[in-house]
């Protein structure tokens, strides 16, 4: 593994890259879960590389609707497994939630893994190694799920989900709630909560709320409109650094 100096200006973002090399030779992560995490890299680039006001409302909605569900459900994967095992866990057992590891690229050998992962962080009980029924219009491994689980859920929580899967579950009928750093994502785009933040600060901040036993910041949530706002966000932000640009004359002096 290449060694990564403390004092490097990204430090934790380059550490976080070798958790996924590591986790994907160890048979973890898929090997496409490591351009899909270049992906988001860019996309928390452009956002700022923080959790914004709007995305902490639909944190704190997509909290307390995950836990008012019947059977809630959260989808876990290869990236997700790497990023936030703790976190995963501690969610689920503060909203009730069931965990079903459920693969795009799915091999028993990766859920296995992934499900040991999981086991050892201290998840007493976890989905998806035998799965027994089908998310319909979804073909081959990539549809398979457990009828404990995303079959019979009514709400699901899907980190860094393929696009194709979330539109599946929505056609399903279930209330979707996504994670994805990309706002003009189909996940994004499909879910009925869209948190737009990086994963691991997504879930801090849902288990921080539960554990304040606050109300959500507002009544009323407009999916379209929060996305919206996010966009919103990063082409004002875009626009501000070419305007610093110009005046400036220095493209060096609008960096970060
Ligand atoms: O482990 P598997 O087989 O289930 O595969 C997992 C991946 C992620 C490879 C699979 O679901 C996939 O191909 O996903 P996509 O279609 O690349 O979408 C992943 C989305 O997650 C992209 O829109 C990224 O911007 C976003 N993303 C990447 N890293 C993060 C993220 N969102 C939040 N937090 C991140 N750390």
């Amino acid at each position: 593994m290449t060694e990564i100096p403390p004092s490097h200006p990204r430090y934790r973002s380059l550490m976080t890259r070798e958790g996924l090399v590591k986790g994907m030779k160890k048979g973890i992560v898929a090997e496409a879960g490591l351009i899909a995490h270049g992906r988001g890299e860019a996309f928390d680039y452009l956002i700022g590389e923080r959790t914004l006001p709007g995305a902490l409302i639909a944190e704190q909605v997509a909290a307390q609707t995950l836990k008012n569900a019947r059977h809630p459900v959260i989808s876990v994967n290869g990236n997700t497994a790497v990023l936030a095992p703790k976190e995963i866990i501690e969610l689920a057992g503060l909203t009730g939630a069931r965990i079903e590891v459920n693969l795009f690229h799915r091999t028993e050998e990766r859920v296995g893994r992934i499900v040991s992962i999981l086991k050892k962080a201290g998840a007493k009980e976890v989905l998806g190694e035998v799965p027994d029924a089908r998310i319909p219009g979804l073909a081959h491994e990539r549809g398979k799920c457990s009828s404990k689980g995303i079959w019979s859920a009514d709400i699901i929580l899907i980190p860094l989900e393929d696009g194709d899967r979330a539109q599946a579950l929505k056609k399903m009928g279930r209330f979707v709630i996504s994670i994805d750093l990309n706002p003009l994502s189909r996940t994004s785009r499909a879910a009925d909560i869209s948190i737009v933040d990086e994963v691991s600060r997504a879930l801090k901040n849902m288990i921080e709320f539960l554990k304040s036993g606050k109300e959500p910041g507002i009544k009323d949530f407009d999916n379209r409109l929060y996305l919206g706002r996010i966009v919103d966000h990063i082409a004002q932000g875009l626009m501000g650094l070419y305007a610093k640009e110009e005046s400036t004359g220095n493209p060096e002096e609008s960096k970060e």
